[in-house]
């Protein structure tokens, strides 16, 4: 996925692919169904794509970037969650409207710097 012009004037911090499941929405349950979305922090949210690979030959168009989901970071919180899940390296992430967040890789060091990276932006925030 491209990142849109849009996003640009704002500072780009983070993006990347990590397997992503809503699990609650409103503070209501939901069903996982885990799938592998571009994940973008940018200014004071986290913006989620489609990835592109998922997308069938003709749904996906050049450009066609427009985000799936975005998340405001501002009053979130984050935990290490692997008893949520039997994946590794898995971590929620939880909004103040009460949409959670699973987000995982396999990649223990990758998955570490996405947590710190959005923790920073949630402190940041936190001392505005
Ligand atoms: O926490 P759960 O309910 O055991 O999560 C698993 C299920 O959502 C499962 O889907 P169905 O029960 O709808 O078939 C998913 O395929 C699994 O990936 C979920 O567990 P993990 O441990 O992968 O988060």
């Amino acid at each position: 996925a491209t990142v849109p012009l849009m996003l640009c004037p704002q500072e780009l911090e983070k993006a990347g692919l990590l397997n992503k499941t809503k699990i609650a929405e409103g503070g209501r349950k939901l069903r996982k169904n885990w799938s592998l979305s571009w994940v973008v922090l940018v200014g004071n949210s986290l913006v989620f794509f489609k990835d592109p690979k998922s997308q069938t030959p003709s749904s996906w168009k050049p450009g066609n970037s427009r985000p799936e989901s975005s998340v405001d970071l501002r009053g979130a919180q984050l935990n290490w969650a692997n008893e949520l899940s039997s994946k590794k390296n898995v971590f929620k992430l939880r909004t103040v409207t009460g949409n959670e967040f699973l987000l995982q890789s396999e990649t223990e060091s990758l998955i570490r710097e996405w947590f710190n990276t959005i923790q920073s932006v949630i402190d940041r925030l936190d001392r505005e």
